[in-house]
C-alpha cells in the first residue's frame, strides 16, 4: 500500500521562527525529496529538548551518536514514518530516508537515483561532507539559537554545541576573525571542486550531477543553500544579510541560477 493524502508519510522536524517553519540542510533534504517526488507527507513539529523521548516511543532509531564523546545515542531528525509500508516503516538520517524513499516508491517519477547512480551520489556526498559541514557550521551554527521557536529549544541548541566545540558557541566565526576567513576560503574551494565536476556532466550543461534533471546530489547541494538563508550579521564587509547572499555571487552567479530549478519543491506540508 502506498502513503495517500488521507494516509501520509510522517515527517518529524523542528520548528523555526520563519513562516515556513523548515531551516534546517538535513530536513530540507527529505522535505524537497518528498515534494519533488510528490508523495504525501505532513509534518510533526519537534522541539530539540524532546526529541529522543519522543522517537523512543515510536520506535524510531538513533542515526548515530552523539557529538559529545560521551557515546550516547543521537536522535535525529528529520526522521519518517511510512504507515503504509506492509508494516509501519521508521526511517532516520537523511541519506538512509533517500534511499528508503526511491526504493519504497519504485513507480513513482522523478527518480533521485536514475539507474547505475546510486554508488556515485553516495560517495559524492560522503567525500564534500567534511567540505562543507565544517565550514558552513563556522559560518551558519551560531545564528541557530536566534531563529529557532521556542526558547527551550535555543537554550538545548546552545548548550549542547556549546559542549560539542568545547567553547562557546556564540564565540565561533566572528566577523572579521581569521576562524570566519579561513571557513570561507574552504567553503568556496569546495563550491569551486563541484563547479568543475558539474561541468564534467555532457547532458547537464553544468546545470545538474547527473544527466539532465535534479538528483539526490543536486538536492543535497540545494539544502546547504537554503540552510545558509538563516538571517546572519557577521559578514558586514560585503554587505551580506545572510551566508547565501555571499554564496549566490560566487561562480558567477550559478548557484543562484541553481537554485531556481527548485522553486517549485519549496512546499511545506
Ligand atoms: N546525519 C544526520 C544528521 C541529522 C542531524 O544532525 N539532525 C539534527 C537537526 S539538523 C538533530 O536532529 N539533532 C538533534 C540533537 O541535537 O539533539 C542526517 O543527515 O540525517
Amino acid at each position: 500500500m502506498a502513503a495517500t493524502k488521507e494516509n501520509p508519510i510522517i515527517l518529524y522536524d523542528i520548528p523555526s521562527k520563519f513562516e515556513s517553519k523548515c531551516w534546517s540542510v538535513n530536513m530540507w533534504k527529505t522535505r524537497l525529496i518528498l515534494n519533488y517526488k510528490g508523495l504525501p507527507y505532513r509534518t510533526e513539529w519537534v522541539s530539540y529538548p524532546d526529541i529522543q523521548a519522543i522517537f523512543i516511543n515510536l520506535g524510531i532509531e538513533p542515526s548515530g551518536l552523539k557529538a559529545d564523546g560521551s557515546g550516547r545515542p543521537h536522535y535525529t531528525c528529520p526522521s519518517i514514518i511510512d504507515p503504509t509500508a506492509p508494516k509501519p516503516t521508521t526511517v532516520t538520517e537523511s541519506s538512509a530516508i533517500a534511499q528508503y524513499l526511491e526504493d519504497a516508491y519504485p513507480d513513482v517519477q522523478p527518480k533521485i537515483f536514475p539507474d547505475g547512480t546510486r554508488e556515485a551520489q553516495l560517495q559524492f556526498i560522503k567525500d564534500f561532507l567534511p567540505v562543507f559541514v565544517p565550514p558552513a557550521c563556522t559560518l551558519i551554527l551560531p545564528q541557530m539559537p536566534n531563529i529557532l521557536l521556542d526558547p527551550r529549544g535555543s537554550e538545548y541548541f546552545e548548550q549542547t554545541r556549546t559542549v560539542n566545540y568545547g567553547r562557546p558557541l556564540q564565540g565561533i566565526g566572528l566577523a572579521g576573525s581569521e576562524e570566519r576567513k579561513k571557513a570561507w576560503e574552504e567553503f568556496k574551494a569546495g563550491l569551486d571542486k563541484v563547479a568543475e565536476i558539474y561541468d564534467k556532466n555532457p547532458e547537464g550543461n553544468g546545470e545538474y550531477f547527473t544527466g539532465n534533471a535534479i538528483s539526490f546530489v543536486d538536492i543535497w547541494l540545494a539544502a546547504l543553500f537554503i540552510w545558509s538563508k538563516v538571517p546572519c550579521d557577521r559578514d558586514p564587509e560585503v554587505g551580506a544579510k545572510s551566508v547565501w547572499d555571499v554564496i549566490e555571487k560566487l561562480n558567477d552567479g550559478r548557484w543562484a541560477r541553481f537554485m531556481r530549478k527548485f522553486d517549485d519543491y519549496l512546499q511545506v506540508m
